[in-house]
C-alpha cells in the first residue's frame, strides 16, 4: 500500500493521522470539504464534498488505500447524516470499486454497539445495537464494508473507535479512551497488514478497564501502548448519570431517550 487517500483529513483524528503518517508512505493524499494547510513533501491536498460522487471519485483516481474518517462524528439531524455519512460513505465504497482501489480502512465508531450494558464485556460477535442515528450511519457502513468485500474483494477493516482525546476526561473513557499515538499505530497496522477481507477492529488503547474484546487485533499486529489508568486519579468522580451510566455507549443513550432504563434489556 503506497499511495494513501484520507478522507476527513482537517478532523481531530485527520490532522493526527497527517502528523503520524507523513513520511511513511510515497503519497498522503489529504481530501475534506474545509480548506486545510499547505501540503508537505509526499502530500496532496484535495477538496471533496463526500455527497458529490464525482469529487469523491476524483478523490479516489490513483489510491492504493482509503482511509476514511469523513462524515459527522457525532449524533446530528437526520438530513446532515443522510448526506455526509450515509450517502457519502456509499460514495467512498462506490468510488473505490469503480477506481480499483486495494483496500479501505472505515472509522466505525464504538456507537453501533452503544446499548449494550456496559456492566458485560462484548466482542465483535454482538449484535448491533446503536444508540444514535450516528451510530445507524456506523452499522450501515459497516455492512456496505462487508458488502463491497464479499461482492468486490475489496480488503475492509472497520475501526469502532473509542474516545479519541489526548488524554480521558471521565471514567468511561478509563474504559473507552484511544490516545494519538495508539490511534496512528493502528491506521498504520491497518494499511500495512498483509491480505486480509474483512476485520472488525475495536480502536482502543491498552487500557486497564478495557470492555471491549478485540480478536483482529493480532491479525493486523495492533499492540497498544498507553492506558487511560495513567489517568485515573486526575479523573476521579467524574462519572456518569442516567443512561450514560449504564450502557457502551455513555452519553450518546442519554440523547433524545424516551424509554425508560428498566425497559432496555
Ligand atoms: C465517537 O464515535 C465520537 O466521534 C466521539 O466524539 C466520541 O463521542 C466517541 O465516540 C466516544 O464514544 O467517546
Amino acid at each position: 500500500m503506497k499511495r494513501i487517500l484520507i478522507t476527513g483529513a482537517a478532523g481531530a483524528i485527520g490532522s493526527t493521522l497527517r502528523a503520524g503518517l507523513r513520511g511513511q508512505y510515497p503519497l498522503l493524499r489529504l481530501s475534506d470539504a474545509r480548506g486545510m494547510e499547505s501540503a508537505a513533501t509526499g502530500e496532496e491536498l484535495n477538496t471533496a464534498d463526500l455527497g458529490d460522487y464525482a469529487a469523491v471519485k476524483t478523490a479516489m483516481s490513483g489510491i492504493d488505500c482509503a482511509v476514511h474518517l469523513g462524515g459527522i462524528p457525532k449524533e446530528a439531524p437526520w438530513p446532515s447524516i443522510l448526506e455526509a455519512n450515509i450517502i457519502g460513505t456509499y460514495n467512498l465504497f462506490e468510488a473505490a470499486r469503480e477506481c480499483g482501489v486495494k483496500r479501505v480502512i472505515f472509522a466505525s465508531s464504538n456507537h453501533v454497539v452503544g446499548f449494550h450494558r456496559s456492566s458485560r464485556s462484548i466482542g465483535i460477535d454482538v449484535e448491533p445495537r446503536p444508540d444514535s442515528r450516528y451510530g445507524v450511519s456506523k452499522v450501515y457502513g459497516e455492512a456496505l464494508g462487508r458488502l463491497y468485500a464479499d461482492k468486490h474483494g475489496i480488503s475492509v477493516a472497520c475501526l469502532r473507535i473509542g474516545s479519541f482525546r489526548e488524554r480521558p476526561v471521565d471514567a468511561r473513557q478509563l474504559a473507552t479512551w484511544i490516545s494519538p499515538r495508539d490511534m496512528v499505530q493502528l491506521v498504520r497496522c491497518c494499511i500495512d497488514a498483509a491480505d486480509y477481507r474483512y476485520l472488525l477492529l475495536y480502536g482502543v488503547s491498552n487500557n486497564t478497564r478495557a470492555r471491549w474484546k478485540n480478536p483482529h487485533a493480532a491479525r493486523v499486529a495492533y499492540a497498544p501502548q498507553d492506558n487511560a489508568e495513567d489517568y485515573a486519579a486526575e479523573i476521579a468522580g467524574r462519572t456518569a448519570t442516567g443512561a450514560a451510566a449504564e450502557f457502551h455507549g455513555g452519553d450518546f443513550c442519554n440523547l433524545e431517550l424516551t424509554n425508560k432504563i428498566n425497559n432496555i434489556e
